[in-house]
């Protein structure tokens, strides 16, 4: 499963909220492999994108961001119903208890990123 998602983090794995700052929405191509929710962001210039490293989708070019990427081992997606601000948002809860946000871009694209994660 891959596409594109919107994250936003709220807990940390201390337990702590994310900080502000750190609280926004940021835009990745993610890629489910296994256990593994890798994550791609678009480079901030030409240089940081490292040629064997370069990943095309839909025209732009995305990088994989390790420090963004998620183990999805015991971790729970399920629908974020008491977040109203946007559609289709659920949430990530991992096994070290952070808690991140997800946007798809529809409702079928939120249920299918739930069931694969929770199924994998
Ligand atoms: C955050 C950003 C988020 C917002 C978050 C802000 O600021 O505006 O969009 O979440 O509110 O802290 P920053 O970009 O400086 O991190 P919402 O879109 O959910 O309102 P929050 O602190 O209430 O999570």
């Amino acid at each position: 499963k891959q596409g594109f998602l919107l994250r936003k983090c709220t807990v940390e794995a201390d337990g702590r909220k994310t900080p502000l700052g750190k609280r926004g929405w940021k835009m990745f191509y993610a890629s489910l492999k296994g256990l593994i929710l890798f994550m791609h962001k678009k480079p901030k210039t030409e240089e940081d994108i490292p040629e064997e490293e370069e990943y095309r989708y839909e025209r732009q070019v995305y990088t994989e961001d390790i420090r963004n990427s998620i183990s999805i081992h015991h971790s729970l997606a399920s629908k974020a119903t008491d977040y109203k601000k946007r559609p289709n948002v659920f949430r990530l809860r991992t096994a070290e208890w952070r808690i991140f946000l997800f946007q798809a871009s529809d409702q079928e694209e939120m249920q299918d990123w739930m069931t694969m994660i929770n199924l994998a």
